[in-house]
């Protein structure tokens, strides 16, 4: 069997909320204060993975964190039982209290930066966690999601699951969502593209005004480095200013790829040209199938607020491509227009587009590619992860049951004080752990 690639999705977990975390992101703002509905949340995000798994490709599982992450409070110095940890964060920080009950590590795109066997020296599958400095409430992420990876994905004769860069602007890091690796099938060797925003020290030319960038020059550089990547299969490319500021918080919001395709918004790198040129050269001689949307086909809000770049392109297993794009894609008339012209073009591979609902994600500027990290694995590598990672069938649906009897149908902002809710959600991922069959990962489960 040729190598895959194999989604790992974000499990989203019982404490999604819609709390304003994320300056950049515009729904994050947007919806901030809203009800969420972490129950739907949950089923949306498995029905997507279901979705994939019936598609014929492999599926995987990264359960949610530990949230509220009580822990992380009183290392800030809030005192008492549960319930005073929980009211006086509430009454001194409601901002640290939003962090604390984050579901935020359901954006598993954010996860990790991954390598694929056929890029590295040593011949390992290679990850860097994601430091996510750039936000506390994603920063807080890290240390756990190294633990997972390294469950997940435990034998060092396959795996190499580096630490989180260091917690610098020099390396501030967001994982794939600003990656993409091509190549001319996902078995063979190709070029990976990585994305920045920034480049401290020195000064950002044509800076974005609005917002701030969240991936800096030096964490590509040093994941280059650690996972001692060809430098012949790297291109590092700088995002386009325009686009942070119309709320392209990462890359994986204005272009993606898969094999050989490449769907990018032309406001989506200062160098587009020169990119392509790059990436032609290390693709040869196999031919870089670009597919560019200029301002004529829609503008960077549509693209925004479509979500279309944030499409999972997927490799059918008769080698044609599907993309599985956001329902809000379909009611952008000028993108959905623009995704019927690609089916249509007999010159790229891809056959159909399908649309799916993840719009509880998608209010915290989550869409379906975040949900997922791409991890490219031959047979014996997929052999090699830990089985109660992968979705079957039996999983899939001891997993739907679970969230529906656990998950609250909606959480408001002043639920966030809850104790007796905080507990239920604790309760729910002790038992998470036994349906996943990974040990204890939780901090609650190693004390
Ligand atoms: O980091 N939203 C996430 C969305 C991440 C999307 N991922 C990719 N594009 N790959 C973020 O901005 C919002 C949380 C809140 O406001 O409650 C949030 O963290």
């Amino acid at each position: 069997m040729p190598t895959r690639e194999v989604n790992f999705d974000g499990l989203i977990g019982p404490t999604h909320n819609y709390a304003g975390l994320s300056p950049g992101n515009v729904p994050s703002l947007a919806n901030a204060g809203a009800a969420s509905r972490p129950r739907d949340a949950a089923l949306q995000g498995l029905a997507k993975m279901r979705k994939v798994r019936d598609l014929g490709i492999p599926q995987g599982v990264l359960p949610p964190q530990q949230r509220p992450n009580l822990a992380m409070l009183r290392s800030l110095g809030f005192t008492g039982d549960d319930a005073q940890v929980l009211e006086r964060t509430a009454e001194l920080s409601p901002t640290l209290l939003a962090a604390a009950w984050s579901a935020s590590s359901m954006w598993a795109a954010n996860a990790a930066t991954v390598s694929s066997s056929t890029h590295t020296a040593d011949g390992r599958v290679h990850m860097t966690p994601a430091n996510l400095m750039s936000h506390y409430h994603r920063m807080i992420e890290a240390p756990t999601t190294t633990r997972i990876l390294r469950a997940i994905f435990a034998d060092e004769s396959h795996f190499a699951i580096h630490d989180a860069l260091p917690c610098h602007t020099l390396f501030a890091d967001e994982g794939a969502a600003n990656h993409v690796r091509f190549a001319p099938t996902h078995a063979e060797a190709g070029v990976e593209l990585f994305v920045f925003g920034f480049d401290p020290p020195r000064p950002t030319p044509m800076a974005p005004k609005k917002y701030k960038s969240r991936q800096s020059r030096g964490a590509c550089e040093t994941i280059v480095r650690k996972h001692d990547l060809d430098r012949a299969r790297v291109v590092i490319a700088r995002q386009h200013h325009e686009a942070i500021d119309a709320g392209v918080f990462h890359n994986d919001v204005i272009s993606t790829g898969n094999e050989n395709v490449f769907l990018y918004h032309e406001l989506a790198l200062a160098d587009t040209a020169g990119v392509l040129d790059q990436l032609r050269q290390a693709l040869d001689p196999t031919p870089l199938i670009d597919i560019p949307a200029t301002l004529r086909d829609f503008s960077l809000e549509d693209a925004v607020a479509s979500y279309v770049f944030n499409s999972q392109v997927l490799t059918l297993p008769d080698g044609t491509m599907m993309i599985l794009a956001p329902t809000e894609s379909e009611n952008t008339p000028r993108v959905a227009a623009w995704l019927a012209r690609i089916t249509a073009d007999d010159a790229n591979p891809i056959a159909r587009v399908e649309y799916i609902d993840v719009r509880e994600s998608m209010r915290n500027g989550g869409g379906p590619a975040c949900l997922r990290l791409r991890v490219p694995l031959t047979e014996a590598q997929l052999t090699a992860v830990t089985p109660g990672a992968m979705l079957t069938p039996e999983r899939d649906d001891a997993l739907q049951a679970w969230v529906e009897r656990r998950y609250p149908e909606e959480i408001r902002p002043d639920d966030l004080a809850d104790h007796r809710l905080a507990r239920q959600c604790l309760d729910g991922l002790d038992e998470l752990t036994r349906i996943l069959e990974l040990g204890d990962i939780y901090d609650f489960q190693l004390a």
